[in-house]
């Protein structure tokens, strides 16, 4: 018999609110879902300190697409407090997630995310019904907030009180982020995400490695809420990764940091444990390795513990860009590297974009001849227009160099697959020809490239069913059968 006067439980409802048919941007039926680790993180910190504590996530467009399946969840769980995850993109869907919150349950509502840096006092007013925003990092500010800390206390929030919105300094990010309890995979449904897309457009039991937060470097078009970069150690990550590959069976790592090689002893250290741990993962570098920084000794022995996908970003071959957008990428070692990756056999996607403020059409053009000057093309048929993000350096010099403050602030709007809207140095006819020289010469209207990557896919283990739901979304055309992908790809 349980003695004392043990605590009620608090629930805490965890909401990813995105909306996959905006982004994707068609009816597509496949679609990318990723665990939602971020929640995931909160969920464990939670956890850790307040045992009490009754957790559940859920992705609102996979679980709750329709008001009514939300108001069914908020009805059935009757949570104390519902936490909001977002980004800019999905504005309307955290709109209608707290509006449904609001009808249906007294909790407490409060946002978290890189929406809440994006708008800051701003969300209060486009979405009434939140009371509190969390900046930043924020398993120790959920924690406190859980706890009872009073809000005018609670460094790293912003609150409405009286009709006011007020906001509090920012909170100290944790130092050591070895610390942290690993992400809560126990509150998701591996199976479930395993039918859906992963970030690397196959359909996989998904572990998400997240091994550091922030960046050393300061290009003037990312938006980044993370201050300072913080990596954890190469024993700590093996340490999660072991765990889900025995306990819960993942055989398949998607590395989101924003740079994973930017300490190359670090990650070689960890190649090395999965090796002497007889371990047979896979790894995606699904986001940006820096390609000057990376040798053939990094790509060798990634490879030798599992690596098969790799994307480099660059983003412009054109110095005068480099230079504007701090990121001075040598593209001479950047050009050698990823040679030296693609000839050995594995995916690797080379990131570009164009649209930058005061890039003109030859600047443009450079980058597509760069590309043209390496053995293969990006696996991932995807150039990119540059969106602008609020608080980015680089919406100041797009003002500096004409553009209007309407256009900078309607592009975070948008997805990379919508049509791209011309600046004051590129028209719109200059934007298309750019896509469609693209296309041509290295993507989906180019049948021998077309045909190169489902060889490369195929080598790295991709099935035939994977292959044809990437390249519906690739291509937003459904195709039906692999041998059809060439033939879509003339068309
Ligand atoms: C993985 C990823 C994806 C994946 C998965 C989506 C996802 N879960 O985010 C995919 C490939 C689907 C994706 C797609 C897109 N993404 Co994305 N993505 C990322 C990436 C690389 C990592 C996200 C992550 O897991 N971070 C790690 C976790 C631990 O951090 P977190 O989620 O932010 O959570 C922490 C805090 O924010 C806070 N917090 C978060 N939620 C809450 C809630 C509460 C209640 C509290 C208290 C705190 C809190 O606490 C958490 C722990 O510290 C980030 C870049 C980055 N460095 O974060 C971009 C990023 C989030 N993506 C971005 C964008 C723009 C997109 C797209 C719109 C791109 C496009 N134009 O098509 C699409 C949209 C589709 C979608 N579903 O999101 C932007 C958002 C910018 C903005 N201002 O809003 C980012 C920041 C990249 C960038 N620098 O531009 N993305
Ligand atoms: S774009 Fe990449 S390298 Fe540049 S600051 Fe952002 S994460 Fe760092």
């Amino acid at each position: 018999m349980p003695t004392g006067n043990p605590k009620p439980p608090l629930r805490l409802l965890l909401v990813e609110c995105n909306n996959m048919n905006k982004w994707v941007g068609t009816t597509m039926p496949y679609e990318m879902h990723v665990p939602p680790i971020g929640l995931m993180y909160l969920a464990a910190s939670a956890r850790r300190a307040l045992p009490h504590l009754e957790v559940r996530i859920v992705e609102s467009s996979l679980d709750c697409p329709s008001d009514t399946e939300l108001a069914r969840i908020l009805d059935d769980f009757k949570p104390d407090v519902v936490g909001l995850r977002s980004i800019a993109f999905f504005l309307e869907e955290l709109q209608r997630v707290a509006a449904v919150v609001r009808q249906s349950s007294g909790a407490l509502i409060v946002a978290g995310g890189p929406i809440v840096k994006a708008y800051r006092r701003r969300l209060f007013e486009d979405v009434p019904e939140l009371e509190v925003a969390a900046k930043g990092e924020g398993e120790e500010t959920l924690v406190r907030l859980l706890s009872g800390e009073p809000l005018a206390a609670l460094a790293g929030v912003l609150y409405r009180q009286d009709g006011e919105v007020l906001e509090n300094p920012d909170r100290e990010e944790i130092a050591d982020i070895d610390s942290l309890p690993f992400p809560d995979y126990d509150l998701i449904d591996l199976d479930r995400y395993e039918k859906q897309l992963s970030y690397a457009y196959n359909h996989r039991r998904q572990g998400v490695l997240l091994t550091g937060r922030g960046c050393v470097y300061h290009c003037t078009y990312c938006f980044s809420h993370w201050k300072k970069m913080r990596l954890r150690s190469a024993e700590n990550v093996f340490a999660e990764l072991e765990i889900l590959y025995t306990r819960h069976g993942i055989r398949d790592f998607y590395v989101v940091d924003d740079i994973f090689n930017v300490n190359v002893k670090r990650a070689l250290r960890f190649f090395e444990m999965i090796r002497e741990a007889g371990l047979k993962p896979r790894f995606y570098f699904v986001n940006g390795l820096r390609a000057d920084i990376a040798t053939p000794e990094f790509v060798d022995r990634a490879i030798e513990a599992g690596a098969v996908w790799f994307t480099y970003a660059v983003e412009s071959a054109a110095e005068e860009i480099q230079r504007l957008v701090d990121k001075r990428l040598d593209l001479d070692k950047a050009r050698e590297i990823i040679g030296y990756t693609q000839r050995q056999g594995v995916a690797v996607n080379i990131s570009t974009m164009y649209g930058f403020p005061t890039e003109d059409r030859a600047m443009a053009q450079r980058t597509l001849d760069w590309l043209g000057e390496l053995p293969k093309p990006s696996l991932l048929p995807y150039h990119f227009c540059l969106r602008f993000f609020e608080g980015c350096e680089i919406n100041r010099q797009a003002l500096e160099a004409g553009w209007s403050s309407e256009r900078i602030g309607l592009t975070s709007r948008f997805s990379y697959n919508d049509m791209a809207m011309s600046t004051p140095t590129l028209s719109k006819h200059e934007m298309n020809e750019i896509q469609i020289e693209y296309h041509r010469r290295f993507g989906t209207s180019n049948p021998p490239a077309v045909a190169a990557a489902v060889g490369t896919l195929r080598s790295i283990g991709y099935n035939d069913t994977d292959i044809v739901h990437m390249y519906s979304v690739l291509m937003r055309k459904m195709i039906r059968n692999v041998n059809d992908l060439t033939a879509v790809g003339a068309a």
